[in-house]
Order: C-alpha cells, then sequence, then structure tokens
C-alpha cells in the first residue's frame, strides 16, 4: 500500500454510489461495554445478524480484536471473513476508508482524519487512536493505496451519487469540532478533491439528537441519480418535523451536478423512540464515554439501510412502523430484495445498519 500525495480527483478517481457494483463489505465487531450494554452481547447478535444478511448477497469481512476472535468466530455466520484489527468502537462507516474508483480497474481508498464525532468538543469517546488506524489497515488489507486526506471527517457524514454530486449537512461538515480552520467553501474544495465530484448539496440539520452532530447517513440519502429518500414525520410537534420540512425545502431547489432536479421521497421515520431504563442500566458509565440514560430521545430513523449487491438491509426499529417502511423501500427499490433486520440494538449505541458496515465497489473498466 503506497500513500500518495495527490487526490483523487486529480487522478481520475471518483467514489462510486451505494448502488453500484461492490465487491464485498466490512465491519467491526463490537465490544465496548460503556456504549453496548451487557458487556455488548445484544449488539454483538445484531452485528451478526446484520453480518448474516449481507453475506447472502456478497462477501463480509469483520475485523475483531485478537482477543475476542473465538466469541466473534461463534456467533458470526461461517461465511465471514475474520481479521485481527484493533479500534476503539465499531463504527466501520465511520472509520474505514471511502473507496474510490477509475475506469481502468484501480481501486484506491481515503483515510480521512478520525475524531470520535468532535474531539475535546463532544466527542464520544476521549480516545480515538486505535480508530484512525483501521482505514490505513483495512487499505493495506484490501491491497489498495491510501489517500490521506486532509479533512476530520466520516463516512457516515457523505452520501454520493456517483455522477459528481455529494450530499451532506452543515451541522456535521460545519460544526467547529471537525475543522475550525477551514471556510465552507475549503470544505467543499476537499469534497470535490477526495470524492471525486463537482457538486455539494448542503442540507441544515441532521436527525433529531444524532449524537455524530448530524450525519446525512440518518436523514437522506441517494435512492439513484436524481432520486432520494428523507427521513419524515408529519408530526408538527415533534422536533423532526422542521428539520426534515428544512431539509426537504432544500433538496426541492438543489440542482445535482448534472443539472437535475431531484425527486424526494419521503420515508416514515420510527417512533419517536427512546431508551428504556433497563436498557440504561445495562450500560457500564464510565468517566470519559458518552453518558447514556433512560428516557434518552435515540435518533431513529429507517434511511441507515445499506445497499448491497441485488439486495437492501434494512434496519427493523419499531414493530407500528416497520411495515409502512419496508413497503417504501421495496417501492423505490424494485429491483432489490429487501431484508429486514432487528437494530434496536445498534441504535441504542447511537447508529444504525449503514453505520457499521462500509462497502468496497467493484472495480470498473469502461
Ligand atoms: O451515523 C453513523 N455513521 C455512526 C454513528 C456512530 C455513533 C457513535 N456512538
Amino acid at each position: 500500500m503506497r500513500t500518495l500525495k495527490s487526490t483523487p480527483a486529480a487522478d481520475g478517481f471518483r467514489m462510486p454510489a451505494e448502488f453500484e457494483a461492490q465487491a464485498g463489505c466490512w465491519m467491526l465487531w463490537p465490544q465496548r461495554p460503556d456504549n453496548w450494554r451487557r458487556e455488548a452481547a445484544p449488539a454483538q447478535a445484531a452485528f451478526a445478524a446484520v453480518a448474516a444478511a449481507i453475506a447472502r448477497f456478497e462477501p463480509v469481512s469483520v475485523g475483531v480484536s485478537r482477543a475476542r476472535l473465538t466469541e466473534a468466530r461463534s456467533m458470526l455466520p461461517a461465511a465471514a471473513r475474520l481479521v485481527v484489527l484493533g479500534s476503539d468502537d465499531a463504527w466501520m462507516r465511520d472509520v474505514g476508508p471511502t473507496f474510490v474508483v477509475d475506469t481502468h480497474g484501480q481501486r484506491r481508498g481515503v483515510d480521512w482524519r478520525f475524531n470520535a464525532w468532535g474531539g475535546k468538543c463532544g466527542g464520544l469517546y476521549s480516545s480515538w487512536r486505535r480508530d484512525d488506524r483501521v482505514a490505513r489497515r483495512v487499505l493495506a488489507l484490501e491491497g489498495a493505496d491510501r489517500y490521506r486526506a486532509p479533512l476530520v471527517m466520516e463516512g457516515g457524514a457523505i452520501h454520493v451519487d456517483g455522477e459528481g454530486t455529494c450530499l451532506t449537512t452543515e451541522e456535521c461538515l460545519l460544526n467547529p469540532n471537525r475543522n475550525p480552520h477551514l471556510t465552507r467553501e475549503q470544505v467543499q474544495r476537499h469534497l470535490c478533491d477526495y470524492l471525486g465530484v463537482s457538486t455539494v448539496i448542503w442540507l441544515g440539520r441532521g436527525v433529531y439528537k444524532d449524537e455524530t452532530d448530524g450525519h446525512i447517513d440518518e436523514l437522506c440519502c441517494f435512492v439513484r441519480p436524481g432520486e432520494v429518500l428523507l427521513t419524515w414525520t408529519d408530526d408538527r410537534a415533534d422536533p423532526q418535523y422542521d428539520i426534515s420540512r428544512e431539509a426537504l425545502e432544500r433538496l426541492q431547489q438543489a440542482r445535482d451536478a448534472r443539472g437535475r432536479r431531484l425527486q424526494v421521497h419521503k420515508l416514515i421515520q420510527p417512533g419517536p423512540l427512546t431508551m428504556t431504563r433497563e436498557e440504561a442500566d445495562g450500560i457500564r458509565q464510565l468517566a470519559g464515554s458518552h453518558p447514556r440514560r433512560a428516557g434518552d430521545r435515540l435518533p431513529a430513523s429507517y434511511i441507515n439501510f445499506l445497499i448491497v449487491n441485488g439486495g437492501l438491509i434494512a434496519p427493523l426499529l419499531d414493530p407500528r412502523r416497520d411495515g409502512a417502511a419496508l413497503a417504501t423501500l421495496r417501492r423505490v427499490f424494485p429491483d432489490r430484495q429487501v431484508v429486514g433486520v432487528p437494530a434496536r440494538e445498534i441504535l441504542l449505541g447511537g447508529g444504525g445498519i449503514h453505520c457499521i458496515t462500509q462497502q468496497v465497489p467493484a472495480m470498473q473498466r469502461c
């Protein structure tokens, strides 16, 4: 693996959309007792179910600390490849590389700077040294050259359409706890250079109470070029209403990189959901880690699904809303098999199925 001094855009690389062909997917194994309740056992079962669902469609690799190899092997599907890989937590979307491809069959990766979603100003844990090394390790294992981007960012903060457009939020990428020395124009320039896009569509705030400072991957994503899905509630009294309403207005005014207006599909939000007393009591509250309390509103969203080859792995979060959400997903993705996987245990840790996975795009020759 070489570390390159140029940028993906300058070298003719771009980040493919998630709905383009994939070579596989990466995950990490959860174990932090201050983020996952009951020593992470229920979260591990949920991660294993996600890995099993992905394995129905494409290869899945899981990074595991050496100490937890036996445990992970006993819970993960036989098809999952296990790799010894240290990390501080298990959010592969955010600590893994963002893969980019060119048209000559090459694949490389972008290694963003990671500060645990805010560093000393709102970060979710006090040491993130191992997390910041994950992308480099994955790229070495994939045999892919690496770009080290001069931007504090996480994979969950961006979505692309593969045709030159990036979606993100101001709440996250313009947050002073990420890149206080950079202007909006400079952040946008880095996105264009490292994702190979030419247009950035900025939404405002992310999902209510999202501890990542409003990742786009809870709020809105591309279905295909020219079409997006937006988390939605019709309840004007819910704080999410104004957030989604404002996002809708911006999306309706936006043009993508090809000059198209966007068609916006609404996806009902779960709940609102909150953490129960029993769930909060199962988490070891340690100094320096993010406090989790009974009654906390959870950043629940059905947008946090993963697209895989021929399929879509969707979070099941609320029996009163899961059916409607799956019906919408099947309508807007008619050519994919939509598989629901229970995801509350992942949500209790602050994210969803998209947050714990990172797709590896197929190499392309055209
Ligand atoms: O939204 C994501 N991509 C990750 C969520 C991370 C939550 C950390 N507790």
